[in-house]
């Protein structure tokens, strides 16, 4: 029988995790600084048997919206999503935000657990089943079974083992070549460096060799792994484990490509078609953080293509990537003075590369390509302009002075600033300006150890902290703000009881 693949998706603190462990017995919650927020932070990984004895594979994601990076790379690809409302809040902005990406993705199925069904009365109840009624009226997933479940009282879990083995998988290509991108990495003592993640396509052999991103160096296989058995062969649709000889857990990355033959292209412009949902800020934004797969980079539209009665997009990616017609993917705001947007669309990538397709045409003319695709962006200039930015130290540094100090053009500065964004060295705290990551991290520290002493601090009080003038300060304390490290409290501010890291 086929294994099912699923994922839990909804709002911070619904009870996700907490129904995962009373469905698996597993606490996916295994980092040290999860235990200790009680909060998901990263993908957590389990399986357990359905009542038909079918095998299903979990995926566990973080609710909070600062780790959405990590719900897209764990959710992108299952076969069931459950959305987990708790029924003492409802509907919150991140149940609104999972439905919509689970949407985008065309995620096949989707089952509305309500839980901590043991704090909500009859009435409660009926309530919140209206309002979930209506929240899904007009979606993709209208259809879906509802389930109240109590992880307390163990309430509701019979009928959702029901529901979900009601599921069947997705049909999934064997015929194509083995593809997965990696999303867990881990060392087992004795054995090195395995690489976990869900099989898009084809299947893997324990004899195969198999190519991480473009490297065109074989890696052999120790073993296989699958929801805990060990396999000479795991398909499409299932999450595998490889053990591999000769690689060093450090270099292994979450995107990395895995496939059993070199043929890897990496790509920095594609067409797609999009899907714009209406809830956009600002309808000329062109500028948008780019989620597919277990990968996230900046992406510019930079052409509108029209093609008898489709209309496709370029974007041209910030770095590049390994994708395949037909992925697809999730389009989040981008705005430079926020770390953080909400999702406002997705599409699927039509070509991966348009434009060595077109070489040959006459369209290969300077006019129509837009002009930023022909600059080489020059590697040689990041240490040059991380340097600077670093030993401003405390200091923050807008572009004009960068320009001035480092001598490089308007356009090269941009990208290299652009590049070093995207690499989480330097920060843009506000259009233009810069900070070094490593010394925000001390002020940030130093931020932290005044709320030791005060409940609330003012912004007077963080200009003495920071030792800098109003004008880089408030910048610096609204960014504090974005990064959830602090909450405005009318005039002042408070240290955010559930900040994650700096
Ligand atoms: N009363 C009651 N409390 C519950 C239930 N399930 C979870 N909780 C509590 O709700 C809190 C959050 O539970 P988690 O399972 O960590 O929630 P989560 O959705 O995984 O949270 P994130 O992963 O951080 O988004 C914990 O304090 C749990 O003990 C339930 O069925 N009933
Ligand atoms: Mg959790």
């Amino acid at each position: 029988m086929r294994p099912l693949l699923l994922a839990t998706s909804g709002h911070v603190d619904h009870g996700k995790t907490s129904l995962i462990k009373t469905l698996t017995g597993v606490d996916t919650d295994r980092l040290p600084e999860e235990k200790k927020r009680g909060m998901t932070l990263d993908l957590g990984f389990a399986s357990f048997t359905l009542p038909s004895g079918r095998v299903c594979g979990v995926i566990d994601v973080p609710g909070h919206e600062r780790f959405i990076k990590n719900m897209v790379s764990g959710a992108f690809s299952v076969d069931l999503a459950l959305l987990v409302i708790a029924a003492n809040e409802g509907i919150k902005p991140q149940t609104k935000e999972h439905l919509k990406i689970l949407e985008l993705f065309h995620i096949p199925n989707l089952i509305v657990v309500v839980s901590k069904a043991d704090v909500a009365t009859d009435l409660e109840r009926e309530d919140r089943k209206k309002e979930i009624k209506s929240f899904l009226e007009n979606s993709f997933f209208r259809e879906a079974p509802l389930v109240f479940v109590s992880s307390l009282n163990k309430e509701g879990f019979e009928n959702l083992l029901e529901c979900i083995d009601r599921v069947r998988a997705q049909t999934r290509s064997l015929e194509k070549s083995f593809r997965m991108y990696v999303d867990r990495v881990f060392s087992l003592k004795g054995y090195g460096t395995v690489i976990a993640g869900s099989i898009l396509e084809g299947k893997i052999n324990k004899c195969d060799v198999i190519y991480l991103n473009n490297n065109k160096s074989p890696c052999r296989i120790r073993f296989l792994q699958s929801y805990g058995v060990e396999r000479k062969e795991v398909l499409a649709g299932e999450r595998v484990a490889i053990n591999l000889r000769g690689i060093e857990r450090k270099s292994m990355t979450r995107g990395t490509l895995v496939l059993t033959k070199p043929e890897a292209k990496e790509t920095d412009v594609i067409n797609v078609s999009l899907n714009i949902l209406d809830n956009r800020k600002n309808e000329k934004m062109n500028t948008f953080q780019l989620h597919i797969h277990s990968n996230k980079t900046v992406c510019r539209i930079t052409k509108k293509i029209v093609d008898k009665d489709n209309v496709f997009y370029r974007l041209k990616l910030d770095a590049p990537l390994y994708v395949y017609k037909g992925d697809r993917f999730i389009l989040r705001n981008f705005d430079y003075s926020s770390q953080d947007g909400s999702v406002v669309g997705g599409g699927v990538v039509f070509d991966p590369h348009p434009i060595l397709r077109v070489q040959n045409k006459t369209v290969l003319n300077k006019q129509r390509i837009p002009q930023e695709h022909n600059v080489v962006f020059n590697h040689a200039y990041l240490p040059q302009v991380e340097k600077h930015i670093f030993e401003s130290q405390l200091k923050f540094l807008d572009r004009e002075s960068l320009e001035k100090i480092t001598s490089l053009d308007q356009k090269t500065l941009k990208e290299v600033l652009l590049n070093l964004e995207k690499n989480k060295k330097v920060l843009q705290i506000k259009s233009g300006v810069y900070i070094h990551a490593d010394c925000f991290k001390k002020l940030g520290h130093k931020i932290m150890d005044a709320f030791q002493k005060h409940d609330s601090l003012s912004i007077s009080q963080l200009k003495e902290i920071v030792g800098e003038s109003r004008k880089y300060t408030i910048p610096l304390v609204e960014y504090c703000d974005r990064v959830m490290l602090t909450l405005r409290r009318s005039d002042k501010r408070i240290l955010n009881p559930r900040f994650v890291d700096l």
